[in-house]
């Protein structure tokens, strides 16, 4: 019942965005940084965003020494997953509705993860709080879900 409305709706999604080839979503981009505006050190900046799905994320390595990556468990079913590799710019188009939680591997440890949310839907904000993380980590990731709207 659920995994059939689920593949309607991506049914429907896909076709709409093959009528609607020309209708590119927004860009919006996410810089690596050693240090952000407020001093804190390794930070995705803005490290949380509300985007429209089917909008697109760009992470760009200002600074070196970082990369973006999906953090297992973390994402709503169906959703797209990335794992960029270190200093590397990667674009990621995200369309399932939900909220999407990566990280940088190096500084995993020390806090340097992000959060977005694509659309309305926030139903796996719990499974995304159950999920097991460094506790610096989890510490950024309880500022980062204040911001959910
Ligand atoms: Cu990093």
């Amino acid at each position: 019942m659920v995994q059939g409305s689920a593949a309607l709706l991506l049914g429907s999604v896909a076709f709409s965005g093959t009528v609607a080839a020309q209708s590119v979503g927004a860009e919006h981009r996410v810089q690596m940084l050693n240090k952000d505006g407020e001093g804190r050190r390794m930070q995705f900046e803005p490290a949380f965003l509300r985007i429209a799905p089917g909008d697109t994320v760009i992470f760009v390595p200002t600074d070196k020494g970082h990369n973006s990556e999906i953090i297992a468990d973390m994402l709503p079913a169906g959703g797209e997953t990335w794992k960029g590799k270190i200093n590397e710019e990667i674009s990621v188009t995200l369309i399932a509705e939900g909220l999407y939680a990566y990280k940088c591997l190096p500084h995993f440890g020390m806090g340097m993860v992000g959060l977005i949310q694509v659309g309305g839907d926030t139903s796996n904000l719990q499974a995304l709080q159950e999920t097991k993380i460094p506790p610096k980590a989890a510490d950024r990731m309880k500022e980062l879900i204040q911001q959910i709207g």
